[in-house]
């Protein structure tokens, strides 16, 4: 089987992880929509429209068995439209609010996002629904992406800047941190130094990873493997089969992520 993974830039690079370790036997296509990024400060139709027409050009090459949207910003206004548009399974990214409530002792979850998912009501109505006997504090930070797309080019994130973006939760003591965007696990060593207090830090990940298994089993689909083309100047596209290529292997594992 073939997944496409899609995001604006390498955070999506976090949930292919996960997916990987889910299914090894599967065929994973990723999609980075550099010449877009970031998402966060564009109008929402401007998001629809490329997130669409890229998956679909890709799609069209490819014929992948499942498609993950593995960007919390695209996910929170590309869905419908993506799903109207195709008929093999859409899987997108909320933020994990619901584990996160499940697991807080002090009752106090912080919400760290990009500004536009954390404006979207979709993620009040999340709130409301799974945490709302929780004291919730929202950050919405436009700079912590840029950060995590700095490591794969070798720039350590700023101490002070994480410091600064990650005050709020400090204050208000949460012993649980929702990681609503997918570029952000990437940056979990530097998030844990800044907050060591922070019991847990919940991203959507593994229960992505679990989604996908589960279609690829209702779909009775076994690993296989084809040939495909690779990038251009607008979309870098990497894809790999069982081993993933060192770079971004080591990348991964200079991360922790796996
Ligand atoms: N990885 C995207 C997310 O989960 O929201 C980053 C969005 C962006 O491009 N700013």
């Amino acid at each position: 089987a073939r997944v496409l993974v899609f995001d604006s830039g390498v955070g999506g690079l976090s949930v292919a992880d996960c997916i990987h370790r889910a299914r090894p036997d599967v065929e994973l296509v990723y999609l980075a929509d550099n010449a877009g990024f970031p998402y966060g400060g564009q109008p929402e139709e401007v998001v629809v429209e490329r997130c669409c027409h890229l998956i679909e050009q890709s799609q069209a090459e490819l014929l992948c068995d499942v498609i993950v949207v593995a960007c919390n910003t695209a996910s929170t206004v590309v869905l419908p439209a993506l799903r109207a548009r195709t008929d093999i399974p859409v899987v997108g990214v909320v933020p994990a609010i619901k584990p996160a409530a499940a697991c807080s002792k002090n009752r106090r979850i912080g919400v760290l996002a990009t500004p536009a998912t954390i404006q979207r009501p979709y993620l009040e109505d999340l709130i409301q629904t799974f945490a709302a006997d929780c004291e919730i504090v929202r950050v919405g930070n436009p700079d912590l992406v840029c950060w995590a797309e700095g490591l794969v080019a070798g720039i350590e994130p700023p101490r002070e800047g994480i410091e600064r973006a990650l005050a709020p939760l400090r204050e208000t003591g949460v012993d649980t941190v929702v990681l609503g965007c997918t570029h952000y696990p990437l940056l979990l060593p530097w998030l844990r130094a800044s907050l060591p207090d922070v019991i847990t830090w919940m991203d959507s990940g593994e229960a992505i990873a679990r989604r996908v298994d589960c279609l690829l089993e209702q779909g009775g689909f076994k690993a296989g493997s084809r040939c495909h083309p690779v990038g251009n100047d607008v979309v870098v596209r990497l894809s790999f089969s069982g081993p993933m290529p060192a770079n971004i292997h080591c990348f991964m594992r200079e991360l922790g992520l796996s």
